[in-house]
């Protein structure tokens, strides 16, 4: 777990460079198998959703207790989980925290959370909370300073989420696109120590189009930091997809729609992963 209790002294280096997880013996990230699949849980109203193209009046609500919802997701074996707060992104402030809290008091196994994290004092309460890493996605492009000392006073704990509608950067719940590219954007935070970036491909984002690999890979290839891919993933076809060496240098992919509906196969796609 990431733990922001340590007093940091804002005008000199990090005072520790160990991943905070270890200094606290929590899960977290750090034991990534090689390819990661993370299911998700999109909160809207509380309850567990997935949108099609990340429009709120078309939600399909998978289960009204989205604890239940990552304990069975853990019981299924996934090692991590990926949580938005989607009112929360819209909104630009949490909303689903309640829910969030739920969730994280059933789980054992590490959690990011995006959606709505907007400030420094946010991340640092969810990091207390227990959430393993952080997802920033509208400061990202709005405050990409606000990311930079996020990750200072947070090592290993910062993630970009990198949203791409037309080749563009979608912020504010995907409401609002901007001038840059994706490579862009990623190039913004080279040295600056976050931990992973979630690519989405937007157009795909919930009607199981399969993921947007050649994309996700040519942004893996212009930046050093790990990128997990996102939208669309449809079949165990796309988990065999990232198992291919031209896609071995992603941290792995995000999954929606497609296990809540069943076309995805949790054992299956968890044993093709395991080897
Ligand atoms: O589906 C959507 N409309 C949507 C969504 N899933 N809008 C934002 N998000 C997610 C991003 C990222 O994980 O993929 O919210 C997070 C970013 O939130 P924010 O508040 O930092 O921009």
């Amino acid at each position: 777990m990431c733990s922001a209790t340590t007093i940091w002294d804002l005008t000199g280096p990090p005072k520790a460079t160990m991943h905070w997880s270890k200094l606290r013996n929590q899960p977290s990230f750090d034991k990534a198998p090689p390819v990661i699949l993370f299911p998700a849980i999109d909160l809207k109203d509380g309850q567990c959703v997935r949108l099609k193209l990340g429009e709120m009046d078309d939600a399909t609500v998978f289960n009204d207790d989205p604890a239940a919802q990552a304990k069975a997701f853990q019981d299924q074996g996934f090692n991590y989980l990926h949580i938005v707060d989607l009112n929360g992104a819209f909104e630009g402030r949490p909303v689903n925290a309640d829910a969030v809290d739920t969730i994280l008091g059933a789980l054992s196994i590490p959690a990011q959370l995006g959606g709505g994290i907007r400030d420094l004092a946010t991340i640092e309460t969810w990091l207390d909370k227990g959430v393993a890493r952080i997802i920033l996605g509208t400061v990202a492009v709005r405050d990409p300073q606000l990311v930079q000392e996020a990750c200072r006073r947070f090592p290993g704990c910062i993630a970009v989420g990198i949203d791409a509608k037309g080749g563009k950067v979608a912020v504010e719940g995907w409401a609002e696109t901007s001038e840059l590219t994706a490579i862009e954007l990623a190039g913004r935070f080279e040295d600056v120590g976050v931990a992973a970036i979630i690519y989405t491909d937007i157009e795909r984002d919930g009607v199981l189009k399969g993921l947007n690999l050649p994309a996700t890979a040519e942004l893996a290839r212009a930046t050093s930091i790990p990128v997990i891919a996102s939208g669309g993933l449809a079949s165990i076809e796309d988990i065999k997809a990232l198992l291919l060496p031209a896609y071995s240098m992603l941290e792995g992919a995000i999954t929606g729609r497609a296990l809540y509906d069943g076309r995805l196969d949790a054992d299956e796609a968890l044993a093709l992963l395991a080897g």
